[in-house]
């Protein structure tokens, strides 16, 4: 059946119209609204409050009229499902413990997890979904971290660019390694297939930190479980969005993969991308965040180019290339999603 939502025709590479648009993080600090409300609960609360995460979901949407709502949570609650303790901190982001991803510990990490992902523990956000979905028209996307990305948080324990402990573990134990990213493949499939069954209609997958890998180690350690994943929501007939951070590098890997679509992060031009793309593969992206805190008619014009690019092309969602960071005014998130929607 053809899709009535713009961002679900962009999907299937059938819209004629203006592109859609949604924006990665859209629900976070940059909002006084998202803001009054951390003022009262911690990020934990809004996540695993199904009442209060179907709240800050919706901020975008009435607030800014986005073409699609993502369910509001995060990707590392699959990776404390499996065993490690989590918080949030202020001033560091997410901190993880696991006693068994000490770096002595690890060759034996694949014996101490469980062998099936307890869904159980993640039941707030399939709750969270079917709230947010009842409250509205438009697509609600369910997402997840990539097995490297959530296995290496397990690992490096927080957010840690170079990854050290990861890249050492991999290349001493790659045979461990890659049982550790079957396993977490299989958990992020059950995972997806739960809010599938509770209601999205799209899948964001994450791999965040992939991006430091050469592309001859992203197609031994990252690719297989990729394309697996996006072998099971083709199966699910579900579209599913690849982002991976340094798209550059990676894009023929992520062609390989077969998802519905891929965004792209700013390492590229979207109409290089979109020659390496076989039909039917829509592309999501890619403004450089840093042009948030330009002036607002410098914004404007880039916008408006960067549509411009891929006029024409009906399989193409406007985004930025990153999460909104916690710092970006507003009003420039408020213009860019302006000059799409008047395309
Ligand atoms: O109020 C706060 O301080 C919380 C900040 C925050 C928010 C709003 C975190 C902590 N996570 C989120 C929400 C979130 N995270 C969403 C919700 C939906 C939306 O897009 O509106 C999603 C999809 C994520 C995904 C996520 N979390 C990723 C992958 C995407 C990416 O940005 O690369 C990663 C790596 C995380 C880990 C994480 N969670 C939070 C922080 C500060 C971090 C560390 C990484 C980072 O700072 O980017």
């Amino acid at each position: 059946m053809e899709p009535t939502s713009i961002f679900l025709k962009a999907l299937a590479c059938s819209n004629k119209g203006r592109p859609p648009i949604w924006l990665m993080r859209q629900a976070g600090r940059y909002m006084p609204s998202y803001r009054a409300l951390r003022s009262r609960f911690s990020f934990i609360d809004l996540c695993k409050t199904p009442e209060l995460s179907a709240k800050v979901a919706l901020l975008p949407l009435e607030e800014l009229d986005v073409d699609a709502a993502i369910l509001f949570s995060d990707i590392l609650f699959v990776v404390e499902a499996a065993g490690a303790d989590l918080h949030f901190d202020e001033q560091q982001g997410p901190l993880l413990s696991y006693e068994h991803a000490r770096e002595e510990a690890l060759p034996c990490l694949l014996q101490r997890l469980p062998q099936k992902l307890p869904l159980e523990r993640l039941f707030f956000a399939k709750e969270a979904i079917a709230l947010t979905k009842s409250r509205i028209e438009k697509p609600l996307i369910g997402f997840s971290g990539a097995p490297f990305t959530l296995l290496s948080y397990l690992i490096e324990g927080k957010t840690k660019k170079e990854l050290p402990k990861t890249r050492r573990f991999m290349m001493r134990h790659p045979e461990v390694f890659k049982g550790l990213i079957d396993l977490f493949t299989s958990y992020v499939i059950d995972y997806l297939n739960m809010q599938v069954e509770a209601g999205v209609e799209a899948i964001q997958v994450f791999d965040s930190w992939a991006g430091i890998l050469s592309p001859e180690l992203f197609a031994e350690f990252c690719q297989p479980s990729l394309a697996r994943i996006c072998c099971a929501m083709r199966q699910a007939k579900v579209p599913l969005i690849l982002f991976c951070r340094g798209t550059g590098s990676h894009l023929p890997a992520l062609v390989r993969c077969q998802p519905a679509a891929i965004s792209c992060d700013w390492t590229v031009e979207l109409a290089s991308a979109l020659e390496l793309l076989p039909k039917g593969v829509a592309l999501q992206g890619n403004l450089d965040p840093t042009w948030l805190y330009a002036p607002l008619d410098r914004l404007r014009s880039k916008a408006a180019s960067m549509c411009e690019q891929m006029k024409g092309c009906c399989g193409y969602i406007a985004n930025l290339g990153h999460g909104v960071p916690p710092d970006a005014p507003y009003e420039a998130i408020a213009a860019f999603v302006d000059v799409v929607k008047s395309i």
